[in-house]
């Protein structure tokens, strides 16, 4: 079943089809350039919010957005890990054609891990950069925290936030999974400068607050725009904690979901002030699927799996000039498509040196009449793994297994007995994008001799900022 949405958005979208046909028609290269805005969610599950059917979670400003934008019911992250998600988004490539399938120790990069997003990649922010757009990332990289690696490196302009993910810390509890590796403490950096370190839960909570008013703050000084604002926010990656304000209950994922429902508010409250609201494109999404107390539904599978629910992720865009609101599309657009979409609406020249597997999902965008998903067949990842390919609805994975996500959405019934030549040309379709990654992959980014940002505590220097990859407590 595909998630229910309010009958509001079909009356919108009757009230407004007028009007979002003249947008669709009208080429936004005549006017200026728009702002582009990326709010990334950390472990965001598909059905965690109300346009995705959440009955749980209140989110008023994201069914706001929805019912004033459009809502992507089969976007996908190009992995169900953060790092490897994270290169796809900033590269437009999969994660493996930029050598970031894994870090390299484990699916994700750890602190003083030697592994990167190489330099030499072009990323989003560089080609946005590079056309004349402000740019500024606010919240957790991920994609390698080595002098050369920082976002500041990659086309920022601008950074504060975490390199890695929020669990990396000294202050796990014992009884908790990440507890067992002996993390250094955890750096909030200002460019590539420690300026704040994560110590408590309370300074956990606090970091949804300070993200948004980094990027309000970037926004009010950057009004005369273009500027490209990529937000990756550190909530609902565990361990989750929320603002007093927002917790109602015991529930924490539910607090953090309303806290970033508060945050995203913010940004568009900043907006509308400051008179940016219309030629601002702000797109919501998920760098993967949810766990624990996420929820997924219909969707089977959680982050870490190549399910659908752990890489179909919750997207909504908003852009008041271009955008139809209110409606809904199901065409596959996945967030490799994110860097040469921004780069045409930035009027931006793609590198044309390399493989860039995203394509320009425009047409999705702007609702025209007809507009189909770009991609003939997307590809599924597990780390280096291959795992599945979709073409049309159906789905394929390594095991032979194959699945109508049109019919069945939640993978529930293999249907390859029935469908022996589609089995064959999806099974040949894997082999050959095997072949395609093993000939016309990019090298990862390695430091030669990496260490901590910061220490870890209790132990002695130079030992106390050797990388963590395989000091485990166990
Ligand atoms: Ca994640």
């Amino acid at each position: 079943m595909i998630p229910k949405f309010p009958t509001l958005h079909l009356c919108l979208w009757s009230l407004f089809v007028t009007a979002a046909a003249t947008a669709a028609q009208s080429p936004a290269a005549s006017a200026a350039r728009p702002n582009l805005v990326i709010i990334n969610i950390d472990d965001l599950g598909y059905a965690d919010i109300g346009p995705f059917g959440s009955k749980k979670n209140k989110t008023p400003r994201l069914d706001r957005m929805a019912a004033e934008g459009r809502v992507f019911t089969s976007f996908y992250a190009a992995a169900p890990l953060c790092s490897p998600s994270r290169a796809a988004l900033m590269t437009g490539s999969y994660p493996r054609r930029v050598g970031l399938g894994r870090g390299s120790g484990h699916g994700v990069l750890f602190p003083g891990d030697d592994h990167a997003l190489n330099p030499n990649e072009i990323t989003i922010a560089e080609i946005l950069r590079d056309a004349g757009y402000a740019t500024g990332c606010f919240g957790k990289w991920h994609l390698g925290d080595q002098k050369g690696f920082l976002p500041t490196d990659q086309g920022f302009d601008e950074f504060y936030g975490l390199p890695y993910s929020n669990d990396m810390w000294p202050a796990y509890a014992n009884d908790n999974k990440a507890a067992r590796w002996k993390f250094p403490r955890l750096p909030i950096l200002r460019g590539s400068t420690v300026v704040g370190e994560i110590k408590t839960m309370e300074d956990q909570a606090d970091i949804c607050r300070q993200l948004t008013e980094e990027a309000i703050t970037f926004i009010r000084s950057q009004r005369a725009g273009p500027f490209f604002l990529y937000l990756p926010h550190v909530f609902v990656h565990p361990p989750r904690a929320a603002r007093p304000e927002f917790m109602t209950g015991d529930d924490l994922l539910q607090a953090q979901v309303r806290e970033v429902d508060w945050s995203l508010g913010q940004i568009l409250d900043c907006l509308a002030t400051e008179g940016l609201e219309k030629n601002t494109l702000v797109l919501f999404t998920s760098d993967n699927g949810g766990k624990l107390a996420s929820s997924n539904a219909p969707l089977r599978g959680t982050k870490g799996t190549a399910f659908e629910g752990g890489m179909r992720v919750p997207t909504i865009a908003r852009w008041p000039s271009a955008i139809p609101p209110g409606t809904v599309c199901s065409e596959l657009a996945t967030q490799m498509d994110l860097l040469p979409t921004f780069s045409s609406l930035a009027r931006a020249r793609l590198p044309a040196d390399r493989v860039i597997d995203g394509r320009d999902i425009g047409p999705l965008l702007l609702g025209r009449t007809g507009a189909q998903s770009p991609h003939a067949e997307f590809f599924y990842h597990q780390e280096n793994k291959l795992r599945a390919v979709r073409v049309g609805d159906w789905k394929l994975f390594d095991n032979g297994e194959l699945y109508h996500l049109g019919h069945d959405i939640g993978e529930t019934k293999n249907v390859a007995g029935a469908n022996p030549s589609i089995v064959s040309d999806l099974q040949a379709r894997l082999a050959r994008f095997e072949r395609d990654l093993a000939t016309a992959s990019r090298p990862v980014g390695i430091t030669p001799n990496p260490k901590t940002i910061l220490p870890r505590p209790g132990v002695d220097e130079p030992e106390a900022f050797r990388p963590t990859l395989h000091i485990s407590t166990r």
